[in-house]
């Protein structure tokens, strides 16, 4: 598995592009440029090539600047893309299927929101795990239920991959998350929505 060399510390996921205020492109390269370790493309298109287009060209900016890219839920995209992994939900393709589509030298991630969904994961498809909505957050309105910093503490405990905390993560509650001995935080309208996209990944990097 490819976890070993992954910084998973900054995470962003990206938003709509119509919802990132400086665009999709040089909000990613701002967000680099203040630190984000690794970046999610979350497709908000109903259509498979406009998406394509628009994560060929966030491709092309991560790999010139050695930033891994991983895809949202669509297996076809990472493949066509040749991306770095790909993260799925509960409701995704089940992870021995996307891990047989990927091969065993991409990132396959899991989104976990509890106990139960943990107890029944094989860690051994997977690479690492998300867990979320650590707290509320209005980017994903059909999230499940907000998970709290104790009970992410449990689950990091229980978790013999890394986790990232996602979910209503922002500079003023990135500590107390982070000291829960998550891998990483993973952020979308924090650094999307941030007006200086740099300065926001900078504060979350470094707290
Ligand atoms: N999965 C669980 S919560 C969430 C996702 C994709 C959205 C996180 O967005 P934000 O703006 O960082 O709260």
């Amino acid at each position: 598995m490819p976890n070993a060399n992954t910084d998973f510390s900054l995470y962003l996921v990206t938003d709509a592009p119509s919802r990132c205020r400086l665009g999709l492109l040089a909000t990613v390269e701002a967000a680099i440029d203040g630190g984000v370790t690794l970046v999610q493309y979350r497709s908000t298109h109903p259509l498979k090539g406009a998406a394509y287009a628009e994560a060929l060209a966030l491709r092309q900016l991560l790999s010139s600047r050695s930033i891994p890219l991983i895809i949202n839920n669509h297996a076809d995209l990472a493949l066509a893309l040749d991306a770095d992994g790909l993260h799925i939900g509960q409701h995704d393709l089940p992870p021995p299927v996307a891990r047989r589509l990927l091969g065993k030298n991409k990132l396959l991630g899991l989104s976990i929101n509890n106990h139960t969904q943990l107890a029944k994961t094989d860690f051994s498809l997977l690479d690492y795990i998300g867990i979320g909505p650590i707290f509320a957050t209005q980017t994903k309105p059909d999230a499940s239920p907000v998970v709290g910093l104790e009970h992410l503490a449990a689950l990091v405990r229980q978790s013999p991959l890394p986790v990232v905390a996602i979910g209503g993560i922002s500079s003023e509650n990135a500590t107390a998350t982070r000291a829960t001995g998550v891998a990483g935080l993973a952020v979308v309208s924090a650094i999307c929505s941030a007006p200086n996209p740099a300065a926001a990944a900078a504060l979350l990097r470094n707290r």
